[in-house]
């Protein structure tokens, strides 16, 4: 559908102005890319470093600003958004592609965190500790970084941003934030609630452009200039990685939400239903781009040929199309033309590997449609829900993220084998086992190599306030969300506060108290123990 409206022109958010840049890009709605969302600009380095100025002039009075009334700000972003819910969930449907269900929950997601942190300002602890002097005392306070650098990816467009952007800002810290070139529209509209909130000029601070080789390299860089002191980012392992190299020969401590390739795993004795239903959601739902999504589904032997086809009927009903539409869609469009290749791509690596293609051909076109395809398949990148068998550890399929609709069934043996296999991936971020029997369930979440584990539910669907992250090739060990986010964006002061008038020497001047003559219980033992 093309339209004739007139198309807005939008700029950065730098330190309370809206700036422009003398390139520009184009946002498009994920389901029909011949219809344009915007025009955004493409901040310079030098942009990019007057916004991480900006924030550095605002950090100051900030961090003075009582944790209390932040915490009220909060509050008032989280109304914001809470009142813009319908609207913003429409925008994340329009230019991210994902079902308006969906939509409202990313949006949901950030109205909880608010909800969460709103009530953290009036809880931001520090410790009192009791010293080993007289008249002195000891406490810990919560101190914020400084200048935060927040870079994330456009299939969570609302949620994940808040996730950093909520908890850095309670915290005392000023932001300047690169949202994904996926979702500007949706990042505009969010940094707009959040302003309209009464956040103090150049506290939030928004630029806009490309990751590689722009605004994300940019303000990556200014680590290297000192004009950060901590960069959050959510994306890809192979991003992650360098960026992890700049952040640590700074000595800060990054937050690095990487990808996965999470194992679900049903076991024999488990309700095939509940399975087939948690598999196909956890596989497929938001056309498999949610760094949780399920890459594996490991499979007791027993139970494989009845999954198998159970799965295969389901796979072949599945509802696909312009969720702008129809919504009744399980999912609908690629992101972005880039996700849409790599996926392309991983049909190779099966046919290298020898894994062997159940279901799927790749690009859904109007000669090769599944049965509940909706529309136009020609408006965007869609594609054919996938699934393999026969894939191994060995294999590229198993061991890969593809960010699409793709999914690997594995046959294991027992819960030895599927947690031997369900390990053998180098990722670890979700998890998740289908059983009745507690102590397979009970062996599985004390074993599995994962930050995050569900029982007799999809790998996907974390809650906003349980710690989010993962272990091994997803992340550093960060945390997002809940309380254990806080560690990320302050560290911990102790303050010795001696009263006394005198130099005391701790662990020297110490009045440690003097042992008396040791008392021998043997002399009570009449007659002798042997
Ligand atoms: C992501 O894909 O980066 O747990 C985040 C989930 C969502 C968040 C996913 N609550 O699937």
């Amino acid at each position: 559908m093309t339209t004739t409206r007139t198309i807005r022109t939008f700029t950065h958010l730098i330190g309370g102005r809206e700036i422009s840049s003398p390139t520009t890009f184009v946002s498009r709605n994920a389901s029909d890319l011949a219809d344009v969302l915007g025009v955004f600009p493409q901040a310079t380095i030098e942009q990019v470093r007057g916004a991480c100025l900006a924030a550095k002039d605002a950090f100051h009075r900030w961090r003075h600003t009582p944790a209390p009334v932040r915490g009220d700000l909060i509050g008032k972003i989280g109304t914001a958004i809470e009142r813009e819910k319908e609207h913003l969930a429409y925008l994340v449907t329009r230019e991210m592609g994902k079902t308006l269900k969906e939509a409202r929950g990313d949006v949901q997601e950030a109205i909880d965190t608010c909800h969460f942190f709103q009530s953290e300002g009036r809880r931001l602890y520090g410790q009192t500790v009791p010293s080993e002097m007289p008249n002195k005392e000891l406490a810990t306070y919560r101190r914020p970084l400084g200048v935060v650098g927040i870079v994330t990816a456009g299939n969570f467009p609302v949620a994940v941003p808040a996730w950093k952007i909520i908890p850095a800002l309670l915290t005392g810290n000023t932001i300047v934030w690169k949202p994904s070139d996926d979702v500007p529209l949706t990042a505009y509209a969010l940094a707009r609630l959040i302003l309209e909130a009464g956040v103090p000029a150049g506290v939030f601070n928004v630029v806009f452009g490309p990751g590689r080789s722009g605004a994300g390299e940019h303000l990556v860089s200014m680590l290297d200039e000192g004009l950060l002191q901590k960069i959050a980012f959510t994306g890809s392992t192979a991003v992650g990685r360098k960026i992890g190299e700049i952040a640590g020969r700074n000595l800060t401590h990054p937050t690095l939400e990487l990808g996965g390739k999470n194992p679900l795993v049903v076991m024999r004795d488990a309700d095939l239903d509940n399975a087939v239903t948690g598999a196909l959601w956890a596989s497929f739902g938001t056309g498999g781009q949610r760094c949780t999504s399920a890459g594996n589904v490991l499979l007791d032997a027993p139970i494989y040929e009845a999954f198998r086809a159970r799965f295969l009927a389901r796979v072949a009903e599945i509802r696909i199309g312009d969720p702008n539409r129809y919504d009744d869609v399980l999912y609908g469009p690629f992101i972005n033309e880039r996700f849409f290749r790599s996926w392309e791509e991983h049909y190779t690596w099966g046919e290298t590997d020898g894994g062997a293609l159940l279901y799927g051909a790749g690009r859904i076109t109007t000669k090769s449609r599944p049965p509940g395809f909706c529309g136009d398949p020609d408006t965007a990148f869609f594609g054919w829900p996938t699934v393999w068998e026969g894939v191994r550890p060995e294999m590229r399929l198993f061991q890969e993220e593809v960010f699409g609709p793709t999914v690997n069934l594995v046959r294991v043996n027992g819960i030895d084998e599927a947690l031997e296999v369900a390990n053998a991936v180098e990722y670890g971020l979700s998890s998740a086992i289908y059983t009745q029997n507690r102590l397979w369930a009970h062996r599985f979440k004390d074993d599995i190599q994962a930050g995050m584990t569900s029982i007799n539910n999809s790998t996907t669907g974390a809650e906003a306030h349980m710690p989010f992250g993962g272990v091994k090739g997803s992340g550093n060990g960060t945390r997002e969300s809940g309380i254990w986010v806080i560690e990320n964006y302050t560290y911990w002061h102790g303050v010795n506060d001696d009263v006394s008038g005198v130099l005391q020497l701790a662990q020297m001047d110490t009045a440690y108290v003097a042992p008396g003559a040791p008392f021998h219980v043997a002399d009570l033992c009449v007659p002798e123990m042997p």
